[in-house]
């Protein structure tokens, strides 16, 4: 379903940057599900590049029942640009929703001035991808901007519209990167350092996909997964507290 979203990014990453490999833990890489009857894998990738700190991204594939694509790049720290985060999730074809948006920092008007007005007009011309759904594990105001892509969508649609938003959205973020100021000031960075530490922190906490990877993979591998790849700067210690 989103591997030619997948095959999209990889190619894009290749011919904007100068990328090397970012380890991944052992045993996180990948994994094949034991239960159920319907076999799910899960694989991840992840590179990083002078601008981009750590770009990631996974793909569970779960034959009908499920098919997932998630991503998140992470800008270098002397960067203030948002990070870009994007959750394709499709269930037994019927239930498709996607997630896609530059997750802001700040909320400062010069910050959403620089950073997401830009995205505006993208956004305009993808109307249906921007539902206003309401969202019951995140805060829509927390890391996410008033123009992100936000739908439940059937399969064709995300073929005709979902693909050029995809490419829309990726070709806006790669010119943001390319005319971004860097940041000189160790306080400045320092402050990028800390905002970036409070969005692995946020979204590990409230990860709605623990669920998911725990029916497939076991609670243990999935609570590894959480907090020493898709959010490892996020502290485990949190958990216990925030959820349930
Ligand atoms: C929702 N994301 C979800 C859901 C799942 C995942 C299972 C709930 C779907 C439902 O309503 O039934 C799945 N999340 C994943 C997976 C990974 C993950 C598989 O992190 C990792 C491999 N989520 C993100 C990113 C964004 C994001 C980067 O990881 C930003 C674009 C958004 N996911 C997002 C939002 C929802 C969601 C906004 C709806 C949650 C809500 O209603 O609050």
């Amino acid at each position: 379903m989103f591997a030619p979203f997948k095959e999209y990014l990889e190619e894009e990453l290749f011919k904007h940057f100068d990328l090397s490999s970012r380890s991944i833990p052992a045993g996180l890489e990948a994994n094949v599900s034991a239960r159920g009857k319907n076999p799910a894998t899960i694989q991840s990738w992840c590179y990083q590049a002078e601008q981009l700190r750590k770009i990631r991204y996974s793909y569970i594939d779960a034959g009908e029942t499920a098919q997932v694509f998630n991503s998140v790049i992470y800008p270098a720290y002397h960067y203030d640009i948002p990070l870009l985060g994007v959750d394709f999730l499709s269930f037994g074809k019927k239930k498709i929703l996607v997630v896609m948006d530059f997750q802001p920092l700040f909320r400062d008007r010069a910050y959403i001035d620089r950073y997401i007005e830009p995205m505006r007009e993208i956004r305009d011309k993808y109307n249906e991808l921007a539902q206003n759904l309401e969202m019951k594990f995140y805060d829509a105001n927390q890391y996410f901007s008033k123009y992100l892509l936000f739908a439940k969508l059937d399969s064709e649609t995300v073929v005709n519209k979902l693909f050029p938003a995809f490419q829309a959205y990726l070709a806006l973020y790669w010119k943001m990167v390319a005319e971004a100021t860097p940041l000189t000031n160790p306080e400045d960075i320092q402050r990028i350092v800390a905002a970036q530490k409070e969005y692995d922190q946020y979204s590990a906490d409230r990860d709605p996909a623990h669920g998911l990877f725990s029916s497939y993979f076991g609670s243990e591998w999935s609570e590894k997964f959480l907090y020493e790849f898709l959010f490892e700067d996020a502290s485990p210690l949190a958990v216990s507290t925030a959820r349930k």
